[in-house]
C-alpha cells in the first residue's frame, strides 16, 4: 500500500488488524508521539500494537519516502509478518501538489504509480518500488518453486509483490538456447514485474524502497543516470546504487525517461547481485515514442493500458500507419527469439531493416544507434575491433587456474593472448570525453561451456556487450534482449 500526503499534513490513521496476532503501522521520520503512535511495544511505553482498532497520528513535516511497517511482530523468518508483504509506504509531496491515476487521470487514494502535479515546478511520473526478502513462495500445486537446469530448489525475489524468475521463461522457443532470452518478451511476453511507462521526455522519480529487513540489493536501470546527491550539481553520477534494509531514497533520471539522447525503448532495471536478478528482480521503464490510447495491441495480441500524457508537457505525437509507436515498428514474431537489429550485424542474422523500421530510424541513424543517435555529427570517431574469446586465466604461481576463463581482447592482441605469449587482463579501452565509439565485436567463444563436476553443460552461443554510464540506443546497441 503507497499512499500519498502533501508537506504540512496532519494524518490520522484508523488501523483495523483482522489478523489472528497482534499487528501495528509503525513509520520511519515522520514525526508522531512516541507514547501513542509509535506502532510497539516499547520500554515503559503504552503497547501500541493492537489485535482490534487503533488510530495513530502522523506529521508530514517535509516531503520523501516515509516506509512503514508492522512492528508487532520484527522478526525476518516465517513466522512473522514482513516477509509475507506488511509493509507499504507514505509518500509526502510537495505543498501544493496533486496526483492522479496515470491510465484514466482520475484522482488517486493509494497506488504504486502516479502522476504528481504541482501550479510552480513540472510535472513528473512517479514509480515506487519496494524490492523485498526472500518469501518461501510456492509453485501452483504448493511445491517449492525447482530450478529445471539444476533440479535444485530456488529462491524468488520479488519487487511489489511481484517476481519474473529466469526458471519460469526456460528457453523452449525457436531458435533459443539459454540465458539471453530469459528477458524478452518476444519470446515469453512482458513479465509480471512492474513495467514503468513514460513518453520519452516526461521527467520521473522512482521512489526506491527496501521493506524487507534482511538482504542488501543494487538498485541498477540502464541508459540512464542520476545524482548520488540530488541537490549537489557537480555530484558524482551513477546508475546504480546500494539499499540496505527499511532504505528510502528518490531517483531522479536526468533528463527525465530516455536520458540525454532521448532513447525510447524497454530499458530494464534490475538488482545487481545476479541470483535476485536470476530469481525474479527485474522490470522495465517503457519508453513511448508515440500516444497510447489503450485500444492498439502489442505484437502478442495484449492491449497495453491507455497513459496519459503529463498535462504541462507537449502532447507526444500521434501514432500513424508508418509510425505505430514502440515495440510495433520493431521486427518480430511473438513466441520466438527476438531479431537482432538491422545493419549492425555481421553474419547469418544480418538483416535489412524492414519498411517500418526504416521509417522510425532516428535522423542521422548509424548501425549500432537506430532509434536514437547520442551524439552530435562532428563527434570524433575511434573504432574499437574486440572478439570474446575463451583462453585458460593462471590465477596465481601456483598454477590455479580457470580453463575456461572468457574475456574481451583487441583483435590485434588475440593471437599473442591465445598463444599465451601475452597475459590475459581485464579489458580497459580509452576515450576522450565527446567522442563516438564504435565498437565492432566478433564472438568467437565456443558454443558450450562446463560439462564437469560444477558447471552443467551450458549452451553459450551468444555474447552481448553492454556498457554503463555512456550514452547509447536502448533498442540496437543495449548488448541484450530486454523486453
Ligand atoms: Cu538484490
Amino acid at each position: 500500500m503507497v499512499i500519498r500526503a502533501n508537506a504540512g499534513d496532519f494524518i490520522v490513521v484508523d488501523f483495523e488488524n483482522k489478523l489472528d496476532r497482534p499487528a501495528s503501522i509503525h513509520i520511519q521520520n515522520v514525526r508522531y508521539d512516541v507514547l501513542d503512535s509509535d506502532g510497539a511495544a516499547v520500554g515503559f511505553n503504552p503497547d501500541t500494537t493492537t489485535l482490534n482498532r487503533k488510530r495513530y497520528f502522523w506529521y508530514a513535516d517535509r516531503e520523501g519516502i516515509f516506509l512503514f511497517h508492522d512492528m508487532a511482530d520484527p522478526r525476518s523468518g516465517e513466522d512473522a509478518t514482513n516477509v509475507h508483504g506488511l509493509f507499504g509506504a507514505l509518500i509526502v509531496e510537495p505543498v501544493g501538489a496533486s496526483w492522479t491515476d496515470p491510465v484514466n487521470g482520475e484522482e488517486l487514494k493509494s497506488g504504486c504509480y502516479a502522476d504528481i502535479h504541482h501550479p510552480a515546478m513540472p510535472d513528473f511520473r512517479e514509480y515506487v518500488l519496494i524490492f523485498h526478502d526472500e518469501p518461501e513462495i510456492k509453485d501452483r500445486n504448493g511445491n517449492t518453486p525447482i530450478n529445471p537446469e539444476t533440479g535444485q530448489p530456488e529462491s524468488t525475489m520479488p519487487i511489489n509483490y511481484r517476481a519474473e524468475p529466469m526458471r519460469n521463461r526456460h528457453p523452449d522457443c525457436p531458435g533459443c538456447a539459454g540465458e539471453e532470452v530469459s528477458l524478452s518478451s518476444w519470446a515469453f511476453g512482458d513479465p509480471a514485474t512492474p513495467i514503468l511507462r513514460a513518453y520519452v521526455g516526461d521527467p520521473a522519480k522512482i521512489r526506491l524502497i527496501h521493506g524487507g529487513v534482511k538482504e542488501t540489493h543494487v538498485f541498477h536501470l540502464h541508459n540512464h543516470q542520476w545524482l548520488l546527491e540530488p541537490n549537489d550539481p557537480k555530484s558524482t553520477i551513477i546508475d546504480s546504487i546500494s539499499f540496505s534494509p527499511q532504505q528510502c531514497m528518490t531517483i531522479e533520471p536526468l533528463f527525465g525517461a530516455g536520458s540525454l539522447n532521448g532513447c525510447i525503448g524497454d530499458v530494464i532495471w534490475h538488482c545487481h547481485l545476479y541470483p535476485h536478478f536470476g530469481e525474479g528482480m527485474w522490470g522495465l521503464w517503457r519508453i513511448l515514442d508515440r500516444y497510447e490510447d489503450g485500444t492498439r495491441p502489442y505484437p502478442d495480441g495484449t492491449i497495453p493500458q491507455k497513459l496519459m500524457p503529463l498535462p504541462d508537457r507537449p502532447h507526444p505525437p500521434l501514432p500513424d500507419g508508418l509510425h505505430p509507436g514502440f515495440p510495433r515498428f520493431v521486427a518480430g514474431i511473438p513466441g520466438q527469439k527476438a531479431f537482432k537489429p538491422p545493419l549492425g550485424i555481421i553474419g547469418q542474422e544480418a538483416r535489412l531493416p524492414t519498411p517500418l523500421e526504416q521509417a522510425n530510424f532516428a535522423e542521422n541513424a548509424v548501425p549500432g544507434a537506430l532509434y536514437s543517435v547520442p551524439f552530435p555529427p562532428d563527434a570524433p570517431l575511434k573504432v574499437f575491433e574486440i572478439a570474446a574469446i575463451q583462453v585458460p586465466i593462471v590465477y596465481n604461481r601456483q598454477g590455479w587456474h580457470d580453463p575456461e576463463g572468457r574475456i574481451f581482447v583487441l583483435k590485434e592482441d588475440k593471437e599473442a593472448v591465445l598463444r599465451g605469449e601475452k597475459e590475459p587482463e581485464p579489458f580497459v579501452i580509452r576515450a576522450n570525453v565527446g567522442d563516438c565509439i564504435e565498437i565492432r565485436l566478433t564472438n568467437e567463444l565456443p558454443l558450450e561451456i562446463g560439462g564437469n563436476a560444477f558447471q552443467l553443460r551450458t549452451r553459450t552461443t551468444e555474447a552481448g556487450f553492454h556498457i554503463h554510464l555512456v550514452k547509447f540506443d536502448t533498442i540496437s546497441a543495449d548488448g541484450s534482449a530486454n523486453g
